[in-house]
């Protein structure tokens, strides 16, 4: 089957990086990019775009008819600080627009659907290190309640109706591109865009805050990977726990230090602090790695590296 592919949420954090890598997997004519305004002219510019807002079901059936979509990649939500903001809303957003896709695949219309899941499903019963696949799932946000519930459905649609519905749970992401939006994790981008411009941070998490995070490259790498695995390899249809590096702020700094000598850093934890806490330290990812040959790559030094590189180059352009 030849992919002829709608990604939702193209204008976002990873949305934007995954239609560029996907137009060049499968050519710019194969990938249609849809978001619900022109925030990102990149994306908008670069290839097929159309304004969507997934949440009508008329609107997506009506676009994937008129591109005969037959995978679609389901990339916007509303994050974890954002949502504990408006509850309802981000509720509405994750809920409905996973339902409306998921109920096109029933119907036959859509062949295969990726839906990233989070490390937000954990809570504070959960164990904080190594956390297993298959363990305590008591999520305090509203974003987690909406991935954990998502991701039972997922695997319902999976077992009820046969739907080729793939996720991934995702640690923070860190890329230099495209800013994230309303995340706990969004303070390890920032760090880097204050860092370049005034040496200095205020940092809204506890400096021994420890998270799971990923570079974007590694992110992207597994999207694409759990996608290409023939279905037969994908035992897990609510979620894979997936994993490459965990660090603190602290790690951050000593790390950024190595480039910038004299950056300082403020912590003045706000509620972003407890979402934190709730969530795991490490996760253990094994079934990914065994099941559709999962590895990361990108150290927190290297993803320095690149994000100082590339943020410094991108400022004086
Ligand atoms: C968030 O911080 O809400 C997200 C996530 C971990 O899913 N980046």
């Amino acid at each position: 089957m030849k992919s002829k592919i709608l990604i939702i949420g193209a204008c976002g954090q990873i949305g934007s990086e995954l239609t560029h890598k996907l137009r060049e997997i499968h050519g710019d004519d194969q990938v249609v990019a849809s978001d619900i305004s022109y925030t990102n002219l990149d994306i908008v510019n670069s290839g097929l775009f159309e304004i969507l807002d997934a949440q009508d079901p008329t609107s997506l059936k009506v676009c994937i008819e008129k591109y005969e979509i037959n995978t679609v990649y389901l990339m916007a939500a509303m994050l974890s600080a954002t949502g504990e903001k408006f509850p309802m809303k981000a509720w509405d957003l994750n809920m409905s627009t996973l339902f409306n896709v998921l109920d096109l695949a029933k119907n036959g219309q859509i062949k295969k659907i990726f839906w990233p899941s989070s490390i937000a499903v954990f809570g504070p019963t959960t164990p904080k290190t190594e956390t297993p696949q298959y363990t305590i799932m008591e999520p305090t946000t509203v974003y987690g309640i909406t991935k954990q519930v998502g991701e039972r459905w997922c695997e319902y649609y999976f077992n009820k109706y046969g739907v080729d519905v793939r996720s991934i749970r995702y640690p923070g992401i860190i890329s230099w591109k495209t800013l994230p939006g309303g995340g706990t994790t969004d303070y390890a981008v920032d760090i880097y865009h204050k860092a370049i411009a005034n040496n200095h941070y205020d940092c809204f998490l506890s400096e021994n805050t420890e998270l799971p995070m990923m570079y974007m490259e590694d992110a992207i790498k597994a999207t694409v990977q759990i996608m290409e695995a023939p279905a037969s390899s994908i035992k897990i249809r609510s979620s894979y726990n997936l994993s490459a590096i965990s660090f603190t702020p602290k790690d951050m700094v000593a790390s950024i230090k190595k480039h910038l000598k004299d950056f300082t850093i403020e912590y003045n934890p706000d509620f972003r602090q407890e979402i934190a806490d709730s969530w795991p330290s490490s996760i253990d990812d094994q079934d990914a790695r065994k099941d559709w040959n999962w590895k990361h790559q990108f150290s927190l030094d290297d993803i320095t590296d690149n994000m100082l590189t590339n943020l410094t180059a991108k400022v004086s352009s």
